[in-house]
């Protein structure tokens, strides 16, 4: 289920700064686990998530129509409207909450928009009566997307608007359709044309269209988001015949990324600015699960440590630099519903979303202990208790929720155990 009525599968993700999660942390880096609720209706489906941890995506409203939707934590998820007809989707979002998509106009043409201070503007096409489609944007208001360029009918061009809304065709390679899904902070977009022989790869923009090649053995290869290095990530089918994610770095060949095990498929989504990946992978037939890839390993997001719900997480589509995943509970169909992932702050043994003197206790306890886990106090994942760990509990103390007991409190305590020490 989609609202946009394009075919080809989109994904948009805003992207900037950074967040370092060894391999070692990240396997034993625990999560808080938000459901982010509905708009009345029961399937909602994230595609993009900015720095501050907005979720956007489409969801079925108590009218049985799609809309595009914002999720902001204390707030919750908001419908987005259309520009008059009766529905629309969001793709991304960037960091000052600007957020694109598509909707329908009341002419009944699908346009894309963007959604700035609570009003909703049609980005236009470049022909009356035409299609366009928005995607990605990034912190300079420049936007990816897909725009109806000739009448010969689904003659698509990859475009990228400016933060003026002017469209800049971005070319073709010889095939008549293209689609911009992703863009950095440098503007260099990420995205699929078609070939002479109307076969589906990808391409990167950074001064022209540039074919990024395919995997040995292939034939296609799309491309779904790019970070800041310009490092560009999505699916492309491989030797056995399977698609599989990729990654692909600046002028270097792509990178098969293989499948979480038990799988033939897998797909990647998302990239943040510290190379962290994120999509959906095959683990037996027609059965997919989200995946964190880190540059050495796919992980099955469901294996990680999941604090607040025990659904199952089958996909995952967009990651920021704080490490933050939107994700997808319910196997794809009317039960999918968009989630948020947020790493647990260190310093929170007890993960009760507090770093508070209950954590502190709990570190004190197993100070010096090797083997230890997070709930040990081990934040840093080094597998031992240790000042490192102490430190990090205080940059956090008192975060979430206020309580009694003061930082100076903790100091008092840390100053007392060190004194028993010697
Ligand atoms: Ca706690
Ligand atoms: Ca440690």
């Amino acid at each position: 289920m989609k609202c946009s009525g394009v075919t080809m599968t989109m994904l948009a993700v805003a992207v900037a700064s950074i967040l370092l999660l060894g391999g070692s942390a990240m396997a034993t880096q625990p999560y808080y686990v938000d459901d982010l609720g509905t708009l009345g209706g029961a399937w909602t489906r994230p595609h993009g998530l900015n720095n501050a941890g907005q979720v956007v995506g489409e969801a079925i409203d108590a009218s049985g129509n799609c809309k595009g939707f914002v999720w902001t934590r204390g707030v919750g998820m908001q419908s987005l409207g259309t520009l008059g007809g009766s529905e629309s989707a969001a793709y991304g979002i960037n960091d000052s909450g600007t957020i694109v998509g598509g909707a329908y106009t009341a002419a009944g043409l699908w346009h894309g928009f963007k959604y700035t201070g609570g009003t909703m503007s049609d980005l236009g096409t470049v022909m009356d009566n035409s299609y366009s489609n928005a995607y990605a944007i990034n912190n300079a208001g420049q936007i990816a997307g897909v725009c109806d360029v000739s009448n010969i009918n689904r003659q698509y061009s990859a475009i990228r608007w400016s933060s003026a809304g002017v469209i800049s065709n971005l070319g073709s390679l010889g095939g008549i359709l293209g689609w911009a899904y992703g863009i950095n902070s440098a503007g260099n977009v990420a995205g699929s044309f078609t070939d002479t022989t109307n076969y589906t790869k990808g391409f990167v923009y950074t001064t022209s269209m540039a074919d990024i090649g395919l995997l040995p053995g292939g034939s296609y290869c799309e491309a779904h988001a790019i970070n800041d290095s310009g490092t560009a990530v999505g699916v492309a089918d491989a030797a056995s015949g399977y698609t599989h994610a990729f990654y692909r770095n600046t002028g270097s060949d792509l990178v098969d990324m293989g499948t979480l095990a038990g799988g033939s498929f897998s797909e990647a989504r998302g990239i943040n600015n510290s190379g962290l990946i994120v999509g959906r992978s095959e683990i037996s037939d027609n059965n997919f699960r989200g995946f964190l890839y880190s540059g050495s390993s796919m992980l099955d997001l469901n294996s990680l440590t999941l604090v607040g719900s025990t659904a199952t997480i089958y996909d995952a589509w967009a990651i920021n630099d704080a490490g933050q995943i939107a994700v997808d509970f319910g196997p794809p169909g009317d039960t999918e519903r968009a989630g948020l992932l947020t790493p647990a702050t260190p310093g929170d043994a007890n993960l009760d979303r507090a770093v508070t003197f209950k954590d502190y206790i709990v570190l004190e306890a197993n100070f010096g202990k090797s083997n230890a886990t997070w709930s040990m106090g081990d934040f840093n994942g080094d597998g031992t208790v240790t000042f490192k760990d102490y430190i990090a509990l205080e940059a956090n103390f008192g975060h979430s929720a206020p309580e009694p007991a003061s930082i100076s409190l903790l100091a008092l305590a840390w100053l007392s155990r060190v004194l028993r020490r010697k």
